[in-house]
């Protein structure tokens, strides 16, 4: 049987072929060849493309140097360099291609120079202090929260101490604008009252020792501030922990009448002699007012209820108050609230919306019995502290966390021991 000789261009399409994964039958059917041929081609290019591991014999080096070997050698290499040329210039093509698309080059960043001088006449801000929750009378005992819990009036008093100190060293150490005033919103729940979450009543301290505690405590904490700040005014709410024992639900009328009204008219009159302390008691079940031209509205936050609860937020029925509110509002022509004040959650959330912001406080009690039982994310007790700038609304924001306040062997306040409160 002769030897078929094949042409250049056969050998390059079995190669290619043979490339693409084709068995030497299917080559051979392709080109119309015997598959022995293609076979034997293959032996002789892989006997070739094998080093042999012994010293090369004579004849084998002399075939090597045949013409016929070479030519061969030559036209497989030719054309795997002849493809793999072809696809490196598609390659470069496209990498040159974005390189045009891309700038040429960027110049290095600037050193940062003063943004803004410090000592300029920037303009003031307003101080806007959460104060809620601070439920006076709440007994807590590690006994009933697995030794994480405690709370009691000698704990209250020593964070509102800590609360006040650092407002104060906000306001003076960390602050260089000027502030012209201190917003307190108190947003209710000052006293515990006389709600119980369980069959027996569990009710430590009198509605009135409790009323009479914190009427002292406060008016003492904001007549130290009073004396840090050029004005002081306060917007309140009134809790549920505070409504009448009578009140199976918070009322929707007269919402007003309430412990923590009570408590707010008595520190108001315990502070009227200071002229730069301005209260804003009336009937209204929410507080709408302004602070450097944004609208504010405060709620104790006991209407925002339902939905799963998910870390403690009541998302559905806050989606749905922004939504009522705004739409009320426009309706009559007024500005909605750019911000919405929220206490009764005992935690900081802080959720943005078209206007503004809705800013949730935290409490003073900490991890109590309730929120053991409900599985609330146990966080610390805490009061929010933020500034108000007229173009930018609400700029810096503190969220005091109280949790570090020490009891001290004398109580940071005065409280006339006449009815007792633990
Ligand atoms: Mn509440």
């Amino acid at each position: 049987m002769s030897k078929t000789q094949l042409t250049d261009s056969q050998i390059n399409q079995i190669i290619s072929l043979r490339e693409e994964g084709k068995s030497d039958r299917e080559i051979g059917e392709i080109l119309s060849l015997s598959y022995r041929v293609i076979t034997g081609l293959f032996y002789r290019l892989n006997k070739l493309a094998k080093s042999p591991k012994e010293e090369p014999k004579y004849s084998e080096d002399l075939d090597r140097a045949s013409e016929d070997h070479w030519e061969k050698r030559y036209k497989q290499l030719s054309a795997k360099y002849e493809k793999a040329l072809h696809e490196n210039s598609v390659v470069d093509s496209l990498v040159s291609e974005i390189r045009d698309l891309a700038p040429v080059s960027y110049t290095s960043a600037p050193s940062i120079r003063n943004v803004r001088k410090s000592s300029g006449k920037s303009a003031t801000q307003s101080a806007v202090l959460l104060f809620s929750d601070t439920h006076i009378g709440q007994v807590i005992t590690p006994e009933q929260t697995l030794d994480f819990g405690a709370y009691n009036f000698q704990i209250f008093l020593a964070r509102l101490k800590y609360l006040e100190e650092s407002v104060i060293s906000i306001l003076e150490n960390h602050t260089t604008v000027e502030i012209d005033e201190l917003v307190v919103a108190m947003l209710g729940d000052m006293l515990h009252g006389a709600l119980s979450h369980s069959a027996e009543v569990d009710q430590h301290t009198t509605l009135f020792s409790q009323y009479y505690a914190a009427g002292h405590a406060i008016a003492q904490f904001l007549r130290v501030l009073a004396s840090h700040v050029p004005q002081i005014r306060i917007q309140t709410v009134v809790g549920n922990h505070t409504r009448w024992q009578s009140q199976h639900k918070m009322p929707t009328t007269n919402r007003f009448s309430n412990l923590d009204m009570f408590l707010y008219a008595l520190t108001e009159a315990l502070t009227s002699d200071l002229k730069n302390v301005k209260w804003n008691l009336n009937t209204q079940p929410f507080q709408v007012f302004e602070v450097q031209g944004f609208t504010f509205r405060a709620a104790h936050g006991d209407h925002l209820r339902g939905g799963d609860k998910a870390l403690g937020i009541p998302n559905h029925a806050i989606a749905r108050e922004i939504s009522t509110t705004s739409q009320l509002f426009s309706k009559h022509g007024r500005q909605s609230p750019h911000y919405y004040l929220v206490g009764h959650l005992h935690r900081g959330i802080q959720l943005p919306h078209a206007l503004g912001e809705v800013i949730i406080n935290g409490g003073f009690p900490g991890l109590d019995g309730y929120a053991l039982a409900g599985n609330f994310n146990p966080v610390d007790p805490m009061q929010r502290l933020m500034f108000v700038h007229p173009k930018y609304g609400r700029t810096s924001e503190y969220p005091l966390t109280l949790k570090f306040a020490e009891i001290t062997e004398n109580p940071p306040y005065e409280i006339p021991k006449t009815f007792d409160i633990i």
